[in-house]
């Protein structure tokens, strides 16, 4: 079967008869919390930001959710991955969960896609995984906010045109391309924070968090960019 064939397979498939194949655990939009309720039910134990705090409305800040484990599990419309600009898929980090949790066929239509440059975004279907698309992604190496900007940019604008609401991040740059996580969270935060006042079309963004270290950067930092009244 063509990678197109299978591609429509997937994105056609029955939800039921889809979540047959995963392997293991599927997590839905509705098991992970909103911003404002998960803030609600953890803030005795969440340490406080010193930084100076940047008030959104709480329609804003119900469009994002931080979420701690493996982005392969999401059954969400996109989840991004952290490539490198061949776009062949990788043995280690997020990209090659992404791939093997997909299966083969995602290496085919990636191979048709000749690369993305750095700060770019290219999507494809998710075959196998719970997620309908993969948006790809290819973060910089070493600490280039522009770039690490452009990519959250360029997909979330690939997710709109695609009319996709739902969406997960991982920590792009911060593992292998050592951009260090805290400066990483802060461009991530802001650029998906002005994005979203200035488009109303996404639904939720989910921060997924891999890392302990991450989660409780995080956890302090959307008080600063998504502080509620
Ligand atoms: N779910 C969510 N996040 C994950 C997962 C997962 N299953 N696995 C790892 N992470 P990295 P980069 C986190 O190294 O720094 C690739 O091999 C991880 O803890 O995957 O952009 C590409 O082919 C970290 O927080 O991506 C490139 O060659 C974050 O994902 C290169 O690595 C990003 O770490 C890209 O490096």
């Amino acid at each position: 079967m063509s990678f197109e064939d299978e591609k429509q397979k997937f994105l056609n498939m029955p939800l039921e008869e889809k979540r047959s194949f995963y392997k293991s655990q599927v997590t839905t939009l509705d098991q992970i919390p909103a911003w404002p309720e998960y803030w609600e039910k953890n803030k005795s134990n969440i340490a406080k930001t010193l930084e100076k705090t940047e008030k959104v409305e709480e329609v804003t800040a119900k469009k994002v959710s931080l979420w701690q484990g493996d982005i392969t599990s999401l059954e969400i419309d996109a989840i991004v991955n952290a490539a490198n600009s061949s776009l062949l898929g990788d043995v280690g980090g997020v990209d090659g969960a992404i791939h093997r949790a997909a299966r083969s066929t995602l290496i085919k239509e990636c191979a048709t896609l000749r690369g993305c440059r750095v700060g770019k975004a290219k999507i494809t279907g998710g075959y196998m995984l719970p997620a309908k698309y993969v948006i790809h992604t290819v973060g910089p190496q070493g600490e280039k906010p522009d770039k690490l900007r452009e990519c959250y940019e360029n997909s979330l604008t690939l997710a709109k045109e695609n009319h996709l609401r739902t969406i997960a991040f991982p920590c792009i740059a911060t593992g292998l391309y050592g951009y260090p996580q805290r400066p990483a969270a802060k461009v991530a935060l802001s650029t998906v924070k002005k994005f979203l006042l200035e488009n109303k079309d996404i639904d939720r963004v989910i921060f997924c968090l891999f890392l302990k270290t991450d989660k409780d950067i995080y956890e302090e930092l959307l008080q600063k960019y998504f502080a509620l009244d």
